[in-house]
């Protein structure tokens, strides 16, 4: 199936007003089960930015781990052959796309631990409209369960002071152009909030400066594990923050400005 076929024009449009899209049905189980396996290898062989935001006599489990797809099959596979490269250059309006790395974020069943508000272009050394990142469960995910977006953020021209996931604390004061991000949940009626109740194959695409958290899974008893792919179009740039990046990339030689092409984030040919 061709992806123009499930991503209609009126669906670019909700993206570029939304920020965030929810497309049903997209990934067939060869790829759901093909991640998982490779999850699975990721488990048991943690990569070097593995990170556990749940305390050892804590309920649950919440960990993540990222930049792992050169050396784990199924990620590479997935970046480069599925069909998640092409829904993001639809959904970007993009030429071209580059892949930017993979993130796997798992809940295990009663984790208390939340996703705190963010939006994720301020953790990175990025800049550009065309950016976007695909949020894939491999398990049925209630929308108890969901990350939760607040519709049209990405263009409120804002840009917030990353939080550490472990303890929800700003990586530093607000200062120059980045201001801490809101109280949203005191005030959740002054947001327009979306939320969906996923199935294996669906997903839910953002970009990289929509505001989202996602709750924990306390009473579910059923595994929350998220596969996202990040994604870069015609004018992602490189771009340094006052804070070491989340991924940190500690070899790339881009100047600021310039464009994302280098071999780390490789292009992907789809239609
Ligand atoms: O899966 C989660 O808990 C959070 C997801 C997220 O923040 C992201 O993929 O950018």
């Amino acid at each position: 199936m061709g992806v123009s076929n499930f991503i209609s024009d009126s669906v670019i449009t909700k993206y570029e007003q939304d920020g965030v899209v929810c497309l049903r049905g997209v990934f067939s189980s060869k790829w759901l089960d093909s991640l998982a396996q490779g999850m699975e290898k990721n488990l048991k062989t943690p990569g070097p930015y593995t990170a556990g935001y749940t305390a050892e006599n804590e309920s649950g489990n919440f960990l993540g781990d990222y930049c792992n797809w050169q050396r784990i099959e199924e990620y590479r596979l997935f970046a480069f052959e599925s069909p998640a490269a092409s829904i993001a250059k639809r959904l970007m309006q993009s030429n071209e796309v580059r892949f930017y790395h993979e993130h796997v974020l798992i809940k295990e069943p009663n984790t208390k631990e939340v996703t705190p508000w963010h939006h994720d272009l301020p953790y990175y050394g990025l800049d550009g409209d065309q950016v976007c990142s695909i949020w894939l469960p491999l398990d049925p995910v209630a929308k108890p369960a969901c990350p939760e977006f607040i519709a049209g953020s990405h263009r409120s021209g804002k840009r917030y002071v990353p939080r550490f996931f472990v303890n929800h604390e700003k990586y530093t004061t607000a200062q120059d152009e980045y201001e801490l991000v809101p109280d949203i949940d005191k005030q959740r009626d002054q947001y327009r909030i979306l939320a969906w109740d996923l199935e294996p194959g669906d997903c839910v695409v953002f970009h990289m400066l929509t505001l989202h958290d996602a709750p924990g899974t306390v009473g579910i008893t059923t595994r929350r594990r998220a596969f996202t792919t990040r994604w870069l179009g015609d004018d992602a740039v490189f771009a340094t923050r006052p804070w070491t990046t989340s991924p940190p990339f500690p070899d790339l030689e881009l100047k600021p400005g310039e464009p994302m092409h280098d071999p780390l984030f490789p292009l992907v040919h789809c239609s």
